[in-house]
Order: structure tokens, then C-alpha cells, then sequence
């Protein structure tokens, strides 16, 4: 008897379940309008947009516009069901023998959960597996058609792309603002097969041969005893290799430049590093670098800010993309070449173009602009799209072709490697993200994860079975066909070219076109990298590189750390600076820019003019985020979108104060109220002011504004600093202000 009670409970249980899913919503409560307080009981559409997301406009890509349908969301389907479409009554018990009793083997919607649970993960990239990823387009000016027939880079054909950025060094987990290369890899699904741009935001790289790839990424990646630091290049392996290894000097110079510590994604420039092949329409050939040039100028964060942002917003680069894009504010970089004459010795002005170690400076070779990438909607799915993309330097669209950089040549080898690995077998390429948009007919057939439904009986060539198919295309019908390149009669050997063995005129060349602020944070960046070395083996050899490449540099790293500075053993010549490799000295559009702006829910002024403001810098392209002691309502249609506890200087671009507000009573969580009350400010936006200040950010003051000013002690007609009557006047200049992105003359450089 007492089975079948049981039996007959749980069934009743059952049926009041279903019963429940089936209940309709409250009347007046529109399915997907405002954020339901209580769980849905029945499908709804997705939550509205945040309202910082909805600055500067409320336009998304995610409609007929892109066509993409990014709200969609698996959860809103009306059941739940197990993975062979079997509705379920529950998912929050397992079948157990009575309520209490142990849990059945039989139940296969527990199995199934836990067992697709337990291989949700796969391996993460070995090298840049933190990253961040938008879809977007690319539209061909047509001026590349000269020397390349590659058809998306005819005028006005646009093409699908997606593009991926990420650091190298940290696992997947780690923070975005670290120092370190930036990825920056596009995938162009091009009518004529898919093409993959897929370089970096530093255009040379530490090595000039693949062979010694993992040489470099063991050396920086965390030490294997400990596994740490993190996502760190300040550390005694990485600096051991790079001082035994000078050929990487020139990487370096890039890496401790602020280069290594971008603002933002969108504010990257891009490079393909290698020299590739072109080849047009009548089958001539021209040499080529690849440029990413971004519209929002290139720019970077201090080291301090970077530092914090780590531990504050480790997401801080994925965040800023996604909202940008979100908010319509989408990113673009023009996409240029410097071309060079396909010579028998691939050199140019003296530069060998098969040393991934060169640059060959704009001034000498101008980038040409030939089409234009705009960023335009997030991922729908960060695992399906953004971790299972799948790039390779060889998927090329005729028209583009490799050289014989002896680096190319290894990542040609590797991506199509460590992909069989990383996405489980060698049929990744049927994963959505990575379909191509030309059709596909290979004869590449079954392993793992294999989707596709192939007819057929004769998967080779030459066959009669299959009528003779599939044929092989010419050239005239969009056959991919190799540069038929002269191969130099030679012997086999191990050894780098003469060409490729100077190793420290170009990094002296990168150092000299710095401004004197940007040379004075590669003078701070080497002190704190060797600094944070415990071996003084390490940092003598480190030093003797410098001395090679500028006696100054040297001297003032060598001071920093109590260290005489050597002698140069193999000083260079002077060279000619290339304006074009520093990032200061521009006016930049300051479309996508964050503003803070402090208020005093308590004091009616500081909300005079508010809305007017916050219209004014949405308009400008900016977004403005209001912070104030507590969140929420402040006034009709005014809300504070950050509070005192949740706000940092790190976020905002330039820093607007409305108030000077007094300390509210979780100011000084750690130290006693009679402290608290000897401050007239909030110690917080103090320490908001203190940072911009030093960060060299714009700030601007009104009303009571200026009191706070100088309680963080900051003179009002200090460099940067605008006062005003007037919340549209300040902000006004402020723009202006940021359109160089920080007064670097507030705090003049001390290098030479
Ligand atoms: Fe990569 N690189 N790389 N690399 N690389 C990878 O491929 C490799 C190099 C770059 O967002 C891996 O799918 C070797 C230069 C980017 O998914 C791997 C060598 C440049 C990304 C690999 C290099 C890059 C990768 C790891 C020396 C700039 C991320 C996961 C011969 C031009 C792409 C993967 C993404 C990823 C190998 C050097 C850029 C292991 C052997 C130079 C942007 O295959």
C-alpha cells in the first residue's frame, strides 16, 4: 500500500506543477516591458536594455538592419526539454526512490544535465585566450584593385566579418587591462572563400623564426612551479629569455610602450606584422603590410589606471566594446596597405620584409586606405561564437598569398593544429561561427563532430561514380592559385639571414619618435618590469641591452633600480624619427567616451541643467553617467547610474563636478566618524578628483563644484581643470579637452 501512496502523491505533485506553468500572467502586466520582480510564469520577451546602454542613441544593430537576430534567447521557448525534445515536468528534483530516499540511476534528464554540465568546458587557447569579439561589415573602397583582384576589396562590396580582440598572455579568466600584446584577427566571409586577417595591436613580434614560439610563451607564461604571475610580463623567466634573446627587442620597446596598455579595443591600431603577397587581375604581384587604422585615434590607459581597472572591472576592454556597440556608438578602422615592389630580394629601402622584427616606417612607404570595418553587433552567444572562432593566417581568398617569412611559415603550420585540439576534431569548420559564406564542397569526410549529411558514394578524385565531381576551377573561374615563386637553389641548414641580425637600430628608431611623455613611460615600465625581477643577473643583462639601444633610456632604468649603467657593446647609429609611431600630438574624435558627473541628490542646484547636460553629451556621441551618494531617483527622468561605493575615477574619461557633496554615512567604512566629519567632501569623489588629476584627465567644475576641487587640492586653473557657469559651457571645453585624450602638459615630461 504504501508505494503506491507515495507514487500517487508524487504524481499530484506533478500535475500541480504543470498546472502552475500553465497559469496566465497578471493582467496589465505586458509580457517583456519592465523587469518582472516576481519569476515569469510564462514565456516573456528578453529584459530591456540598461539604461547606460541605451547612450548615446537607443539604436541597436541587432534588428533589420543587420538582420541578425541578437535577442533571441533558447530560454524564451515556451518548454524546457531534454536534449532530444522531451518536455519536462522538473528539473529541480532527481528521481529518487520516496522524497528521501537515494537517487536513481534511471533518471536520464539527471544523466543527461550533468554529463553535457561536466564537458561544457574546452581547452582555452594556449595563447590568447582572453578576448572579446564583435560581427560587423567591410566595405571595399575599391583602391586596393590595382594590385590585388581579391573581389571584397572591390568598391563597394561589403562583406560579413567578425572580429576578435584579445591579450596574449593570460589564461581566460584573467583581467583585460594587463600589459601585454593585444590580438586583433578578423574573419572576412568573403564570396570567394573565407579570408583571416589575423594580427596584432603591435605591428613586429618577439621572434623571427616560429621554432622559437614556445620558447617565448613558456618564458612569459606564469613560472610552472607556482603558476605565477598571472597574465604578467614583470617577471624573472620572461625577462631572462628577452635579454638572452635580443631579437626581441624591438617587440619589447612596443610592449612597454603604451602600446602594451590600450583604453580600449577601439582605440587599437592593427597590424597584419607580416608581408604578404598580392596579385591581381592580370596575375602581377606586389609585396604588402596590412594596417588597421582606428577612426577613434589610438590611445591608452596610464599604468596606474591599468593597474586598478585589473582588480576593479577585469572586464573593463569586453565591457567597453559590448557597450559601445550596444549603444550605437559602433566602432570602425579604415583598413590600409603599405605596398612595396615584389623584388627578387624582398627588401625595401634597406629593410628585409621577411623579418616579422622590421616596420618599414609610414614616411617611407604610406598606408593607403582601401576599405573600411565597422563593428556593429555583439555576440549573441559568447561560447558558440566568440570562444569557438577559429582563425588561420591560411585561409587566404585568391588574390592574397604568403611570403617566406620564416614566422608565417610556423603559423601556417599551427592554428589548423592546436584548432583540432581545441574544438574536438577537425570538423570545426561546420561550426556557425566559422561556416563560410562561399559554398563548400570538399571531399573532407567524417571524425568527429562531424554535421553534415554527405550524399554520395565517390569521395575522390578522379571518379565516374558521382558523375566525375566535384571539378577542379582555374583561375578564370575563381581558383585559388599559388604565386608560382622562384625557390633559391640552396642548401638545407639552420640559420638566420645576415639581413635579419640587427637587432636594436629599429627599437632606438620606435623609442626617438616617442614624445618625451611617451618615452617617460618606457623609461617607468622597464624600472617596474626589471624592478619586479629578484635575479640581478637579469637585470644587468637587461640593462646592456638598453644601453645598445639609448644611453639616456638606459641611464635613467638603470638609476631607477640602484644600478650603474653599462657601457653600449653594440651602440647604433642615429636615427630619422617617424612622427608617425607616437600616439600624442593628434585631435581625435571623442565619440564612445565615458563622462562622470558628480551630483548632490541633496542639493537642488546640482541638478539644475542636468537633463540638458546629459542631451548635450549623448549628442555628442559621448555617454554620460551620473553619480551621486545613493542609486536611483533623483529627479523626474534622472536617475544615478553609479553611486559613491560603485563608482572609480578608472572608468570615467573626463570627470564633471556638479557638487561638492558632503560625506554620507558609509563614506569611511574603516575609520571612525570624528575622522568623517573633518571632511567638508565625500572622501570618495575626493579620491575620484585626486585620480583624474593625476591621470591627467580633463575635469570640469560648476556650481559647488569647485569647493571639492579643492578639497582634493586641485588648483581651478590648473592645466585641464575648467571652471564655469554653466554645465553646457564646461562640458564644452571639456570635449575639447579630451579630443587629445589627456594634458599630458599638466605634468611635464623629465626624459630628454
Ligand atoms: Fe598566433 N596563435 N602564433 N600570432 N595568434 C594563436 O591559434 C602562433 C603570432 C594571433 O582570436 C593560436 O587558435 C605561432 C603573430 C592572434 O582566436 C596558435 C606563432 C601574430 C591569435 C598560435 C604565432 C599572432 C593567435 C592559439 C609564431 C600577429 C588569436 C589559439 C610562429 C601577427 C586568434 C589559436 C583568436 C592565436 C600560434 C605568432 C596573432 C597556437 C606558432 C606574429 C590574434 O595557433
Amino acid at each position: 500500500i504504501k508505494p503506491a501512496k507515495v507514487v500517487k502523491e508524487a504524481l499530484e505533485k506533478a500535475v500541480e506543477k504543470v498546472a502552475d506553468l500553465v497559469t496566465p500572467p497578471a493582467p496589465g502586466k505586458p509580457a517583456g516591458v519592465s523587469p518582472p520582480v516576481d519569476p515569469p510564469n510564462r514565456p516573456q520577451g528578453p529584459l530591456p536594455r540598461k539604461p547606460d546602454q541605451a547612450s548615446p542613441s537607443t539604436r541597436t544593430a541587432t534588428g533589420a538592419e543587420t538582420g541578425a537576430a541578437a535577442d533571441t534567447r533558447g530560454q524564451q521557448a515556451e518548454y524546457l526539454t531534454t536534449a532530444q525534445g522531451a518536455r519536462l515536468y522538473d528539473t529541480d528534483h532527481s528521481l529518487k526512490a520516496g522524497e528521501r530516499g537515494p537517487t536513481l540511476l534511471q533518471d536520464h534528464h539527471l544523466r543527461e544535465k550533468i554529463t553535457h554540465f561536466d564537458h561544457e568546458r574546452i581547452p582555452e587557447r594556449v595563447v590568447h585566450a582572453r578576448g572579446a569579439a564583435a560581427h560587423g561589415v567591410f566595405v571595399g573602397y575599391g583602391t586596393a584593385a590595382q594590385v590585388c583582384k581579391a573581389g571584397f576589396l572591390a568598391e563597394g562590396v561589403t562583406t560579413p566579418v567578425f572580429t576578435r580582440f584579445s591579450t596574449v598572455v593570460g589564461s581566460r579568466g584573467s583581467a583585460d587591462t594587463v600589459r601585454d600584446t593585444r590580438g586583433f584577427a578578423t574573419k572576412f566571409y568573403t564570396a570567394e572563400g573565407t579570408f583571416d586577417l589575423v594580427g596584432n595591436n603591435i605591428p613586429v613580434f618577439f621572434i623571427q623564426d616560429g621554432i622559437k614560439f614556445p620558447d617565448i610563451i613558456h618564458a612569459v607564461k606564469p613560472h610552472p612551479d607556482r603558476e605565477i604571475p598571472q597574465a604578467q610580463s614583470a617577471h624573472d623567466t620572461f625577462w631572462d629569455f628577452v635579454s638572452l634573446h635580443t631579437e626581441a627587442t624591438h617587440h619589447l620597446f612596443w610592449h612597454l610602450s603604451d602600446r602594451g596598455i590600450p583604453r580600449s579595443y577601439r582605440m587599437m591600431e592593427g597590424f597584419g606584422v607580416h608581408t604578404f603577397r598580392l596579385v591581381d587581375a592580370k596575375g602581377a604581384t606586389t609585396l604588402a603590410k596590412f594596417h588597421w587604422k582606428p577612426k577613434l585615434g589610438v590611445h591608452s590607459l596610464t599604468w596606474e589606471e591599468a593597474q586598478l581597472i585589473n582588480g576593479i572591472d577585469p572586464d573593463f576592454h569586453r565591457r567597453d566594446l559590448a557597450d559601445a556597440i550596444e549603444s550605437g556608438a559602433f566602432p570602425q578602422w579604415e583598413l590600409g596597405i603599405q605596398v612595396f615592389p615584389d623584388t627578387p630580394e624582398q627588401t625595401f629601402e634597406g629593410i628585409d620584409l621577411l623579418d616579422p622584427t622590421k616596420i618599414v616606417p609610414e614616411e617611407l612607404a604610406p598606408v593607403q586606405p582601401i576599405g573600411m570595418l565597422t563593428l556593429n553587433r555583439n555576440p549573441t552567444n559568447f561560447f558558440a561564437e566568440t570562444e569557438q572562432v577559429a582563425f588561420h593566417v591560411g585561409h587566404l581568398p585568391p588574390g592574397i598569398d604568403v611570403t617566406d617569412d620564416p614566422l608565417l611559415h610556423a603559423r601556417l603550420f599551427s592554428y589548423l593544429d592546436t584548432q583540432i585540439t581545441r574544438l574536438g576534431g577537425p570538423n570545426f569548420a561546420q561550426i556557425p561561427i566559422n561556416r563560410p559564406h562561399a559554398p563548400v564542397n570538399d571531399m573532407l569526410r567524417d571524425g568527429f563532430h562531424q554535421h553534415a549529411v554527405q550524399s554520395g558514394v565517390a569521395p575522390y578524385k578522379p571518379n565516374t561514380l558521382d558523375g566525375g565531381c566535384p571539378f577542379m576551377a582555374g583561375a578564370d573561374v575563381g581558383a585559388y592559385v599559388e604565386v608560382a615563386q622562384p625557390v633559391a637553389q640552396s642548401v638545407k641548414q639552420r640559420e638566420a639571414p645576415a639581413s635579419f641580425a640587427d637587432h636594436f637600430t629599429q627599437p632606438r628608431l620606435f623609442y626617438r619618435s616617442l614624445s618625451p611623455v611617451e618615452r617617460e613611460h618606457v623609461v617607468r615600465a622597464f624600472t617596474f618590469e626589471l624592478g619586479k625581477c629578484y635575479e640581478q643577473s637579469i637585470r644587468e643583462r637587461a640593462l646592456r641591452i638598453l644601453a645598445n639601444v639609448d644611453a639616456e633610456l638606459c641611464a635613467q632604468v638603470a638609476d631607477g633600480l640602484g644600478l650603474p649603467a653599462p657601457e653600449a657593446t653594440k651602440p647604433v647609429g642615429e636615427v630619422t624619427p617617424s612622427p608617425a609611431l607616437s600616439q600624442i600630438g593628434q585631435v581625435w574624435p571623442t565619440a564612445g567616451r565615458i563622462v562622470g558627473i558628480v551630483v548632490d541628490a541633496e542639493n537642488q542646484a546640482s541638478l539644475d541643467g542636468l537633463h540638458e547636460l546629459r542631451q548635450a553629451i549623448n549628442a555628442a556621441g559621448l555617454t554620460p553617467l551620473v553619480i551621486a551618494a545613493r542609486g536611483g531617483h533623483l529627479e523626474d527622468g534622472l536617475e544615478a547610474q553609479r553611486t559613491f561605493l560603485t563608482a572609480r575615477s578608472v572608468e570615467f574619461d573626463a570627470l564633471l563636478l556638479a557638487a561638492a557633496p558632503p560625506p554620507a554615512p558609509d563614506a569611511l567604512p574603516s575609520r571612525d566618524d570624528k575622522a568623517a566629519a573633518q571632511t567638508a567632501v565625500d572622501p570618495r569623489v575626493v579620491l575620484m578628483i585626486e585620480e583624474c588629476y593625476r591621470h591627467a584627465k580633463a575635469i570640469g567644475a560648476w556650481g559647488d563644484g569647485p569647493t571639492a576641487l579643492l578639497e582634493a587640492r586641485v588648483a581651478p586653473d590648473d592645466l585641464g581643470i575648467v571652471v564655469g557657469d554653466s554645465p553646457a559651457g564646461v562640458f564644452q571645453q571639456v570635449q575639447e579637452l579630451l579630443g587629445t585624450h589627456r594634458v599630458w602638459d599638466r605634468f611635464p615630461a623629465t626624459v630628454v
